[in-house]
């Protein structure tokens, strides 16, 4: 068989992108609710602001708004965590970034497994972060190994989808067909289950120690915990949630509202409380899936990213316990010191860009200029933002606690251990700031290269 007989990766993970959001809409009907409200925040957003409709299309990402959706898992064992890598590889999504949410009281390391190239990102963006639990930070070795003997009876893949993931590895690729049920095996995984594997004394003690740890060791699989669209204006989705029906987080993570916006902006309303069946036959509840919405801004440079991270906590010193109004408040005021639009961050070096060509460019020839700033000045090129595709870790351990009922353990903190997460994952994860670099480094070339042809 050719490689072109085979499914490109991008459209296997576009159809299980979609697949996904059709099951967490018939699991979590609230969720179908916000991809409503969302598109229609978006829909006013864009005819309210010609402008950014125009931008979002000149840069090619109008076309996957309406796909673009980032999920949630958490699992139990090191391999669990490889083999969701290679599941994912099939899909062309790849481990990215490492989060470290001990520092957050949270007993999870994490990882964002996601397209990589322009071109893949373009097609369908979707991205699962993907928390590897750390029960090396328990203190009770009796609950600790409680908690492994548990998770070591399971197994979250079926038997149809290793055969998929070890065919896909061993020919190139999936068909058409065999993608289809790769999509539908794979689903499996990420499914409810409303029946525990354990008695209700071990989850209570399980979860006496974390909620979280509870959620990762006491269900046959690692349930997707919430599915993120994005939308255009994420104040204005906040404000309609109750009415709505939702109850939102009480403030919006991340920067504040902007002229240009940065990095991510995250809201989350509340788990669900669900009935759980626990062996033995006791009844009971539990508390894992939540709604999340997010507004993305465009990427920034270590240098960006430093700025933000310092502001942010010039920020969070001063809005513990405000409402979400006195907290964006104060957040502007901070932020007023991070440059607010794309001109001067591009100068000083503060965001990422893609370059390429204006129109006057692509009919230039021979130009002999190699300083990009002259050919921005004469017209020849044009710079865009590159959109940030990642997480940001204090945002997360916000919507992690808000979503766990503010459980947070000090007693984790100062654990990041990148090189334990890496052996645990089978690979070592892609640096985020370096894959920007490299694709601004390469539109660059591009269309340098493009301006000096002479032909
Ligand atoms: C993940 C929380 C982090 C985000 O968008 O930052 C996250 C989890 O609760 O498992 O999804
Ligand atoms: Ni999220």
């Amino acid at each position: 068989m050719t490689p072109n007989q085979f499914l490109s990766t991008d459209d296997v993970r576009d159809r299980f992108s979609k697949a996904m959001s059709a099951l967490y809409q018939a699991e979590v009907p609230q969720y179908g609710t916000l991809l409503e409200l969302v598109e229609q925040v978006n829909q006013e957003t864009l005819e309210q602001q010609p402008e950014l409709r125009r931008r979002l299309q000149a840069q090619g990402e109008l076309a996957r708004l309406n796909v673009e959706r980032h999920g949630a898992i958490r699992v139990g064992t090191a391999a669990e965590l490889a083999m969701l890598r290679r599941l994912f590889a099939v899909m062309g999504m790849h481990p990215v970034g490492y989060y470290d949410l001990s520092e957050a009281g949270v007993p999870v390391h994490s990882t964002a497994f996601r397209p990589i190239t322009d071109a893949a990102l373009a097609r369908n963006p979707f991205r699962v972060f993907t928390s590897l639990l750390r029960l090396e930070l328990i203190d009770s070795d009796a609950l600790r190994q409680r908690a492994e003997a548990v998770l070591a009876q399971r197994d979250i893949f079926t038997p149809k989808v290793r055969e998929l993931i070890a065919r896909h590895e061993s020919q190139g690729g999936l068909t058409d067909a065999e993608a289809d049920q790769f999509v539908q095996e794979a689903l499996e995984t990420f499914r409810w289950h409303q029946d525990a594997t354990v008695d209700l004394d071990t989850y209570q003690a399980l979860h006496d120690e974390h909620r979280l740890i509870a959620d990762v060791v006491c269900f046959r699989g690692p349930h997707i915990n919430h599915l993120t669209p994005r939308t255009l204006d994420i104040d204005e989705a906040q404000r309609r949630m109750p009415a709505m029906g939702m109850n939102p987080k009480a403030v919006i993570e991340g920067p504040p509202r902007r002229q240009s916006p940065i990095l991510l902006r995250q809201t989350s309303f509340k788990a669900l409380e669900e009935p759980i069946r626990f062996a033995g036959d006791a009844q009971g509840t539990h508390t894992a899936r939540f709604g999340e919405i997010e507004q993305r801004g465009m990427a920034l440079t270590p240098k960006g990213r430093a700025l933000y991270d310092q502001l942010l906590n010039e920020g969070r010193k001063q809005t513990a316990g405000l409402d979400n109004e006195a907290h964006q408040a104060v957040m502007e005021k901070v932020f007023a010191a991070f440059p607010d639009d794309n001109e001067t961050m591009r100068r000083e070096g503060l965001a990422y860009f893609h370059y390429h060509l204006t129109e006057q460019g692509q009919a230039a020839r021979g130009v002999t200029t190699e300083d990009i700033d002259t050919l921005l000045a004469q017209g020849l090129v044009e710079a865009q933002p590159i959109t940030y595709e990642d997480f940001l870790p204090v945002s997360a351990a916000g919507i992690f606690q808000s979503n766990l009922g503010g459980g947070a353990n000090e007693a984790y903190a100062g654990n990041a251990n990148q090189t334990a997460f890496e052996q645990a994952l089978g690979a070592p994860v892609t640096d985020e700031l370096a894959l920007y670099a490299e694709r601004e480094h390469a539109s660059k070339t591009q269309v340098l290269a493009k301006l000096h042809a002479s032909d």
